[in-house]
């Protein structure tokens, strides 16, 4: 991967703003279907940011992929034009059938794998046609960003919500970010856009006071000071720092310190990669007056993030389009979901000794203890935390309305080898008459609860058989 492919999605984006820009004359009505999550409600905002500059008429809904008959549904709508963000690429058979069937105009802008046909009222920018892996080189944010970029330079302002949609898809490394989010990342940093730096990473350090940043960490989760006032107060104590303070404010050594004493706090885990990656690193700040919301692009992802999986993206999506006054209940809704979290992630660390282990993997059996719907990102968080060894994938699974979720992560070491925990889930769920599928570091399925042993015993045999 290299200069080549890097070329090729910025010609992609180019083509798909001379599609967009004819239609942008404030006779075309569109209609824009975006993701629910913190990459498809940044790349969302962008969009709008560029569509209200024209004075385009749109609406936009948040969704998570639209199924065929959703897609058949939305096709009735009276727009002239369909807008797919974070999604489109896989459904495009439907898509084609049910809107371009009616010389209605589609724009894909996408970072999934699919199918890319050629239609004269279809335009699409996808890494996956550049060489570029869509895991990893850039988010739909980023893609949208490329577009408006090309449309007016005054777009590039918004470049930070383009790596905010990055990081929401952790699309960010411990060695920093590849492909085009690298690129776009080192030359907003050159305009002045955003702000580079080193700190403790963790979501409040621009937002709130710093006790209260340590108590409501889960990225990482620390072990002893996470959800424990008292033992935070006493760390920020002893270290003589002021409990108003923020962690933004306190200065490179003050901060060093205070990572120095959450190291000494956590005993072996200070050793882990993982956790002291999560903990400390770079940092990365919006530099420019025209963004709404947290400084931080890590606490700006949370912001969205929380939004969409508490079902409001709607919030979210007004703070990133520049809405002031929706910044306090966006606020809320990140600290809600923390507190959330928080506990999940409590009950976790209490089982940690619960895992059993096969010859291929790591799984824990939930049973009603934790929210099916926030499991596959405890895991996340957990394995971030250094608390889940990573030799192999892990896997929890949960009891849930008529079956068992299950929520698979992996590694992209692992991937590396060989071991595809998508794939594998959805050979193994379907052959015990449940689905799943997903990539080759995240994947879930669903299954009927008496299989559940059949199931595990299957997927040790497809795992230990090559990886699936
Ligand atoms: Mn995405």
């Amino acid at each position: 991967m290299g200069r080549a492919e890097i070329r090729r999605f910025q010609r992609a984006a180019e083509e798909a703003a001379a599609f967009l820009k004819p239609r942008l004359d404030g006779n075309v009505h569109i209609k824009v279907i975006s993701h629910t999550d913190a990459d498809g409600i940044a790349a969302a905002a962008i969009l709008a940011r560029c569509l209200y500059f024209y004075n385009v008429p749109f609406s936009i809904i948040f969704s998570r992929p639209m199924s065929s008959d959703q897609i058949s549904e939305l096709a009735k709508e009276d727009h002239d034009m369909f807008i797919f963000v974070d999604q489109g690429s896989a459904q495009i058979e439907t898509i084609h059938k049910s809107i371009l069937s009616k010389k209605r105009d589609v724009l894909v802008i996408d970072h999934h794998p699919g199918e890319f046909p050629e239609h004269p009222n279809l335009a699409y920018i996808n890494p996956h046609t550049c060489g570029l892996n869509g895991a990893k080189d850039v988010s739909s944010s980023g893609a949208v960003y490329s577009i408006v970029e090309q449309l007016d330079l005054r777009f590039r302002s918004l470049a930070g919500l383009a790596v905010v949609g990055a990081i929401g898809d952790r699309q960010e490394f411990f060695s920093g970010f590849t492909g085009a989010n690298d690129t776009l990342v080192k030359r907003a940093v050159d305009l002045g856009l955003l702000y580079q730096s080193e700190g403790l990473r963790l979501v409040g350090r621009t937002l709130s006071p710093v006790v209260e940043c340590l108590r409501s960490s889960t990225r990482p989760y620390i072990v002893g000071l996470s959800g424990n006032l008292a033992a935070c107060r006493s760390l920020v104590d002893t270290l003589g720092i002021p409990h108003s303070s923020l962690l933004s404010e306190l200065g490179f050594e003050v901060e060093r310190r205070l990572a120095d004493g959450i190291f000494a706090r956590v005993g072996p885990l200070a050793t882990n990669e993982e956790f002291a990656h999560t903990l400390w690193g770079t940092l990365y700040a919006i530099a420019t007056a025209d963004l709404v919301g947290p400084r931080d692009l890590r606490e700006y992802a949370a912001l969205l993030d929380a939004c969409g999986n508490l079902q409001k993206p709607e919030i979210g999506f007004a703070v990133a389009a520049g809405d002031q006054v929706a910044q306090a209940d966006a606020l809320a809704i990140l600290s809600s979901r923390q507190e959330q979290m928080l506990k999940a992630l409590a009950w976790l660390v209490k089982k940690l000794g619960s895992f059993k282990l096969t010859s291929t993997f790591r799984y824990l059996y939930c049973g009603d203890d934790i929210d099916p719907a926030m499991m596959g990102e405890a895991l996340s968080l957990a394995i971030e935390s250094g608390l889940i060894p990573t030799d192999q994938p892990v896997l929890a699974l949960a009891n849930m309305a008529g079956g068992l979720k299950i929520s698979a992560r992996s590694t992209p070491g692992l991937a590396m080898q060989g071991i595809d925990i998508g794939r594998a889930l959805a050979k193994t769920a379907a052959d015990v008459g449940g689905y799943g599928g997903g990539h080759d570091v995240a994947a879930a399925a669903r299954i009927p609860r008496e299989r559940m042993d059949e199931f595990i015993a299957k997927l040790d045999q497809t795992l230990s058989g090559g990886g699936g």
